[in-house]
């Protein structure tokens, strides 16, 4: 199995289009501009929105649910648990997104005219059951809810009424499990009907059926599933979850969810499972999909990266960039760049990141390899940066006047790994990710974190390495992946930067 991906040349593109846990995509196209959503499960703000011209190429331009009157995320809501796949879509010159928060209610339904927001505060679909819900609209303007299962409930978008029994639509292939993430199209003569199925594990595949109109019958691809990578030794696994689109030039793809395992058997990922693009060609009026890989050929449109992402965020707005997410809710009271000017401020909720309600700001961890630093100042208390997989699952450095040390959570174990006397004042704790490259036997693990602070003179000073494999979803189980962040364990804690270096691509 190979662990890197070799570089993009000028004649090809990287996969993942959208690195790190971005899960469960949705796509819809709006003019020349693209933009796509993802599931955020205990995170806050939810939904991450991006924006591209090419589908290549992604940026995030804010996330749907920021407020509290978008999102509850109760105190119950587990590590995996909260919001599920979204669908988002353009319709009648507005945004709509539907996407269900398992632990608040079902399914809401918010929109916008701008996918940058702000996303109205969302209504709710009592009426309709189930996870993954998908929006279509037929010509005579009726709007229907799919969802996983799956099964079909005609609804009224704007005050969220469902009308008459759910419908079933179609169970999938014989024998495959879990029927899930439809979306529903017209293209040409017929409506579409993509769903998912097999379990979101290495079982993923992406299946189709069609059917004259919006309510079937539909009749089954004989080709389904169109896509899975399922018993291959190919580098993307757990492929499924996916939408179409049709690109500048008419063509059409697909963004569907994968993931990259590393190491021996097996197979561990980190990352979460991330966004794919898959070309997709037409033959007797069914989908094909290409070629999906970690390196494809570019696509014949003119492409338009974005701005790089610069390496450091200097804490120097007023409003935290769209990419930190804190864990069910972010309080100004206790996170806040405004506190001490050019720095973000925590104060201390919960113990430890083994607590449910703890202040930390993180951001998704993107590349199988990269260096994470930040300047943390512990006059006031006891704060750090984390790995965090989950509150079972997380390798954290942490300081407190005077001295530094390195815990592990693995499962019901806590460890204090290492400890380190370090004059008081503020001091960079540094964790670097390096992907394994050599499998040394059969049991290598994907990757290894090594932890450590950095002298005032620059100096680093390396305090462990921790085998990555208990941060991984193989292990901690979950639909999420790895954030990085800092968190406060008590008192207040001060930060004055925080980098994230690719040290791949
Ligand atoms: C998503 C569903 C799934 O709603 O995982 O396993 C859920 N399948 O399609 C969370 O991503």
């Amino acid at each position: 199995m190979r662990v890197s991906s070799m570089p993009a040349t000028a004649s090809t593109i990287n996969n993942p289009v959208v690195p790190g846990f971005h899960p469960d995509p949705s796509i819809c196209q709006a003019g020349s501009d693209y933009y796509l959503a993802c599931s955020s499960f205990e995170y806050f703000p939810g939904v991450p929105i991006f924006h591209s011209r090419d589908l290549v190429h992604w940026t995030q331009i804010g996330n749907a649910l920021e407020r509290p009157s978008q999102l509850r995320l109760p105190p119950e809501t587990t590590s995996s648990g909260g919001i599920y796949a979204p669908t988002l879509r353009h319709h009648d010159g507005r945004f709509w997104l539907i996407t269900t928060n398992v632990n608040d209610g079902g399914h809401l339904l918010s929109t916008a005219t701008d996918p940058a927001g702000p996303w109205s505060d969302p209504i709710r679909l009592p009426g309709v059951p189930g996870i993954d819900p998908d929006l279509a609209w037929d010509d005579e303007g009726n709007c229907w809810c799919t969802y996983a299962g799956v099964e079909q409930i005609r609804i009224d978008p704007h005050t969220g009424e469902s009308f008459g029994p759910p419908r079933r639509l179609w169970s999938g292939t014989p024998h495959a499990k879990a029927p899930e993430a439809p979306h529903l199209y017209r293209i040409g003569d017929y409506w579409y009907l993509l769903i998912a199925e097999g379990g979101t594990e290495r079982g993923h595949g992406v299946s189709i059926a069609r059917g004259r109109t919006p309510n079937g019958p539909f009749e089954p691809c004989p080709a389904n599933p169109i896509l899975t990578h399922r018993g291959t030794d190919h580098p993307i696994q757990n492929t499924g979850h996916g939408d179409l689109v049709q690109a500048p030039d008419g063509s059409w793809w697909m963004v569907l969810l994968g993931v990259r395992p590393g190491g021996g058997t097996p197979g561990w990922h980190v990352l979460g499972r991330e966004t794919f693009l898959a070309p997709v060609s037409w033959v007797d009026d069914w989908p094909v999909v290409g070629e999906l890989s970690l390196v494809m050929p570019a696509p014949p449109w003119p492409l338009q990266p974005g701005a790089v992402t610069p390496v450091r965020d200097d804490f120097d707005l007023s409003e935290l960039a769209p990419c930190w997410i804190s864990l069910r809710r972010r309080p100004a009271e206790t996170c806040t760049t405004k506190e001490r000017a050019g720095w973000l401020t925590l104060h201390a909720r919960g113990g430890s990141l083994d607590d449910h309600d703890v202040t930390f700001v993180g951001r998704r961890q993107q590349h199988l390899s990269c260096r994470v630093r930040t300047l943390i100042d512990p006059a006031e208390g006891r704060g750090g940066l984390a790995v965090r997989l989950d509150e079972q699952h997380h390798y954290d450095i942490e300081a407190a006047s005077g001295e530094v040390r390195v815990l592990a959570r693995i499962g019901p174990l806590h460890t204090v790994v290492a400890s380190h006397a370090m004059p008081a004042g503020p001091l960079v704790l540094r964790i670097e990710v390096a992907a394994v490259q050599e499998l040394n036997d059969a049991r290598t693990g994907p990757d290894t974190l090594t932890i450590g602070v950095e002298e005032p003179n620059g100096t680093f000073v390396e305090l462990t390495t921790l085998d990555g494999r208990y941060l991984s979803t193989e292990v901690a189980g979950g639909f999420t992946g790895r954030v990085i962040g800092m968190y406060a364990s008590a008192g207040t804690i001060h930060f004055d930067w925080f980098d994230y270096e690719p040290l791949d691509h």
